[in-house]
């Protein structure tokens, strides 16, 4: 784990430009600094699909196209801290499904809050944790006998390029089998003066979670990210639909990543991309499953028109 930080870390600080994954957000601080983003007044997307999940619970389950008495695997890419998932899962056992929620996450702290949780909120619940990079192993997938319904919430597909998000999906589809789904919950292209204040909030929130980055290089891989010297630039190419977060150098600086043997020097005004939240539309997600089994079968959205929650056949 950390080999492959180490290497991503040297990997992707020696291209031009400079690019961090953002996938190593997620150790214990940046797991607490997200669920504070989702918080955020300004980060509007947690909250339109979890109205989406909370008022249109019933519309939702029809739409999984499951019998209660025929088991089923309720598999969650990307767990985090199962809010959304939760109304979903609290229907899903009133109305007598039969069914084991397996949630994937690449974080193991957040699985095992998520077990406590639902342990005692929904002790009938049958769960299976799965930790892991689910982009490298879709591990919750193991053969299996039973139809299975993949949820990928929270716009976490908008991480990928489109032409990884392709490349994701068909590997997806060819760990189900027909006739299971996917509920894929993606964020809608909007305009920039909603989506930059999501990744521009007033509080600093995003500044953080962003900087943490640095802070996870200085202590796991003994960087000497001095953090005063970067700031958090996010950007929203609002024509195509992608926000961008850089970390802008402040000054000229040389950094020693002890970890690696390595110094990477910065110019002022140097950026380091560390995170791409591309937004959707309908046309966007059909030419990402162009080449793929998969079908857009019934397609949620929130009140406020924000967010789609999209139901696709297997
Ligand atoms: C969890 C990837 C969906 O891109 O909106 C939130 C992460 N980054 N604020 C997103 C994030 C900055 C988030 N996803």
């Amino acid at each position: 784990m950390s080999d492959d930080f180490a290497n991503d870390v040297a990997e992707g600080l020696s291209a031009t430009p400079k690019t961090l994954p953002s996938k190593y957000f997620y150790d214990a601080a940046g797991d607490d600094l997200f669920i504070q983003i989702m918080d955020l007044p300004e980060y509007y997307l947690t909250r339109a699909e979890m109205e989406i999940f909370r008022e249109q619970t019933d519309s939702l389950i029809k739409a999984l196209g499951q019998r209660p008495e025929k088991p089923f695997e309720l598999v969650e890419l990307g767990a985090g801290d199962g809010q959304k998932t939760f109304h979903l899962l609290k229907k899903l056992l009133s109305d007598g499904y039969d069914f084991t929620y397996v949630p994937v996450d690449i974080s193991a702290n957040v699985l095992e809050h998520l077990k406590n949780f639902l342990k005692k909120e929904l002790p009938d619940l049958k769960i299976r944790i799965e930790q892991g990079d689910y982009f490298k192993r879709l591990k919750g997938l193991q053969e299996t006998a039973q139809p299975r319904v993949i949820l990928y919430l929270g716009s976490n597909l908008g991480n990928l390029t489109d032409e990884k998000s392709k490349a994701f999906m068909e590997k997806l589809s060819r760990r189900l089998t027909p006739g299971d789904r996917l509920v894929l919950g993606v964020d809608k292209k909007k305009s920039a003066d909603i989506v930059l204040p999501a990744y521009n909030d007033s509080k600093g929130v995003t500044a953080a979670f962003n900087l943490n980055l640095l802070t996870r290089i200085n202590r796991d891989l003994g960087g000497e990210f001095k953090l005063e010297q970067f700031r958090h630039a996010p950007e929203y190419d609002e024509e195509n639909g992608i926000a961008i977060s850089y970390l802008e150098s402040l000054v000229d600086q040389d950094i020693i990543i002890g970890a690696l043997d390595r110094t990477f020097n910065f110019t002022k005004g140097e950026k380091i991309k560390v995170e791409i939240s591309r937004k959707y539309d309908l046309p966007i997600i059909r030419k990402i499953i162009a080449d793929t089994p998969f079908e857009i079968e019934t397609v949620f959205k929130d009140s406020q028109d924000l967010y789609l929650d999209i139901v696709l056949l297997r």
